[in-house]
């Protein structure tokens, strides 16, 4: 029985050493020291020893037990601590490496500066709307008073889709599409993209944008123009700026008139920014031309209203002092970085 023992001694410390994984202890457990395990089932023979033999292998199977419960735990232990190392070092995490740094986007400058004109139509209760690119004939130009033999509806200028479609020229379309729809007051602006058969230069592309606006109602008078321009000039350039509004000619306005701003880098002496003249051409405007308003619906003889256009490129070049239009539309980083 004592050799027994010291097998069953020997078997589990070497089959507990070799255990891999704490579903296998427990299993060597209940193979060793569980109700139908080895240990005990020896234990259950002890009945039939003698009196001397008894306490004897009764010692030596308690500290069997002990021996096999002491390695138990010990390889429990070891089995932790290893799975634990295998866990650290498949998680290992260098510290020392450089992030990965995530490049930040901007907006683009001509975004940037139609944000602002936009907020401050919007705050002279503006409303913004936008229209199709791909436009009919008809709205770019019948309905806005531009006759069939215009220089403007040249195909040398104009991008046709087919003799009735174009690619709008203007953002004027949006404008008829509301008057059309809607019985004054209107007091809108539709910026958007326009298009003409141009070949691209340092100042010419066949893709540029517009903003117009466009006033309707009761009793609207040049007056109103004057101020709701002036104060869009003095917002945008500055309080101190000076405008002027020199008489001009559009098929869709009548009277017309193109609104300079003073030099603000000489102002009105003549420099090269402002090429000698003193003043900057930045808009035309003029009040709608009664016949568009009966174009589009609208009674000449109840309502009157303004109108303006001018092309963003051409403002944001001046803010920034940028000389080829051609970097807004090319996607190079470097350019597009400084804004
Ligand atoms: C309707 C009636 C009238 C819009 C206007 C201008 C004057 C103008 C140019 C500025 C530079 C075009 O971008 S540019 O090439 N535009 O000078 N535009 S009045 O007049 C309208 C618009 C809509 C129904």
């Amino acid at each position: 029985m004592k050799q027994q023992l010291e097998a069953i001694r020997d078997n589990a410390v070497k089959e507990l050493a070799q255990a891999k994984g704490q579903q296998v202890l427990e299993t060597l457990r209940v193979k060793y020291l569980g109700k139908k395990g080895e240990l005990t089932s020896i234990l259950k023979q002890m009945g039939g020893l003698s009196a001397e033999e008894r306490p004897v292998i009764g010692q030596l199977a308690n500290q069997v037990r002990s021996l096999i419960e002491e390695e138990l735990t010990k390889r429990a232990a070891e089995l932790k601590e290893q799975a634990q190392q295998a866990r650290l070092e498949q998680e290992r995490l260098d510290v020392t490496l450089p992030g990965k740094r995530r490049e930040l986007g901007a907006k683009h400058p001509l975004s940037i500066v139609l944000d602002e004109i936009k907020e401050i139509f919007v705050g002279m209760g503006f409303e913004i709307v936008d229209g199709p690119e791909v436009e009919y004939d008809y709205y770019n130009f019948e309905a806005l008073n531009i006759p069939k033999n215009h220089p403007a509806r040249d195909t040398q200028d104009t991008f046709y889709i087919n003799d009735n479609i174009v690619l709008r020229t203007q953002t004027s379309p949006v404008q008829v599409r509301v008057m059309e729809k809607t019985q004054p007051p209107i007091r809108i602006i539709s910026p958007g993209r326009v298009y003409r058969s141009d070949a691209v230069d340092a100042t010419h592309s066949p893709l540029f944008h517009q903003i117009e606006g466009l006033v309707v109602d009761r009793g609207i008078t040049f007056a109103h123009l004057k101020d709701t321009l002036e104060t869009f000039v003095k917002r945008l350039y500055g309080e101190d700026s000076v405008v002027r509004f020199r008489p001009h000619h559009f098929p869709f306005t009548e009277p017309s008139a193109e609104v300079d701003v003073q030099c603000f880098n000489c102002h009105g002496e003549g420099c090269r920014l402002c090429k000698g003249e003193g003043w900057i051409e930045i808009l035309g405007c003029g009040m709608v031309h009664p016949k568009v308003l009966s174009n589009c619906g609208i009674d000449p003889e109840v309502y009157s209203g303004f109108a303006l256009g001018m092309g963003l490129e051409r403002v944001v070049m001046r803010r920034y002092n940028i000389d080829d239009l051609r970097l807004f539309y090319e996607n190079d980083i470097r350019f597009l970085k400084q804004f």
